[in-house]
């Protein structure tokens, strides 16, 4: 007599997945929201007031224990990290229209980039805008000055690579990746020399901008500046 096979487990699809996103406008959010605007995956926005310190609450940092956002609520379990967000996301459209397909070139330079970006030029911004955190409020200029130049650095070393191979990250293809960047282009566009100063980034940004989600985007998050 032949064992009872086992019932078949009931796996939900990826499309009627729970997410929410934890927000604050314009801020390292922006690349997770727009980017679930333009993969269509049906989701949630939780508004994270930051100017009340809102990320600092208990409530929030059970999600998020680094008090920072964004969060995103996959099925109720926090996932933290923009870049890792925007990298998963892409995984999950069925069309693979934002991702490398061969595991070849294109993909090893599409991992490159995103941990350059998230390692080395992210938190340059972080201590641009946030310059007391690496050793107080004393010595904030040469922070900032410091970090200026780093990220002037990563705009030229950017603007010959897309001059070179672009106009994308990996080149034709537009992928994740390209979102995220265009997110930190947006944080440089009030300091002295904003990347849209390099030719091949304000190509980059400019087409990047000509897409719908980028409208989207500003209408959901109030956003006005840099339109
Ligand atoms: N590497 C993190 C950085 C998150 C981050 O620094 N978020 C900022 C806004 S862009 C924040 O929440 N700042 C408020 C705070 O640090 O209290 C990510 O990309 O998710």
């Amino acid at each position: 007599m032949h064992a009872k096979s086992a019932p078949v487990q009931w796996a939900p699809s990826k499309d009627i997945m729970m997410l929410s996103l934890y927000y604050s406008p314009g801020a390292a959010s922006a690349s997770a929201c727009r980017f679930l605007i333009e993969l269509g995956i049906e989701h949630r926005l939780e508004k994270v007031d930051t100017s009340a310190n809102q990320q600092k609450s208990p409530e929030y940092l059970k999600l998020n224990p680094g008090g920072v956002v964004p969060t995103l609520l996959v099925d109720g379990i926090p996932m933290v990290e923009s870049a890792a967000m925007l990298m998963w996301l892409a995984e999950q459209d069925a069309q693979s229209r934002f991702l490398p397909g061969d595991g070849g070139r294109a993909r090893r330079e599409y991992l490159q980039w995103f941990l350059l970006l998230a390692n080395g030029l992210q938190p340059i911004f972080r201590a641009w805008f946030y310059p007391h955190e690496a050793a107080g409020t004393e010595v904030c200029d040469g922070v900032k000055s410091n970090a200026q130049a780093r990220i002037e650095m990563m705009w030229e070393r950017i603007n010959t690579h897309l001059e070179q191979s672009g106009p994308y990250l990996c080149g034709a293809q537009l992928t994740a990746v390209d979102f995220f960047l265009f997110m930190l282009c947006r944080w440089s566009r009030n300091m002295p020399k904003p990347a849209t100063a390099w030719p091949y980034c304000a190509m980059f940004v400019a087409s990047m901008k000509a897409r719908p989600s980028f409208r989207t985007l500003y209408q959901r998050e109030g956003l006005t500046e840099w339109a």
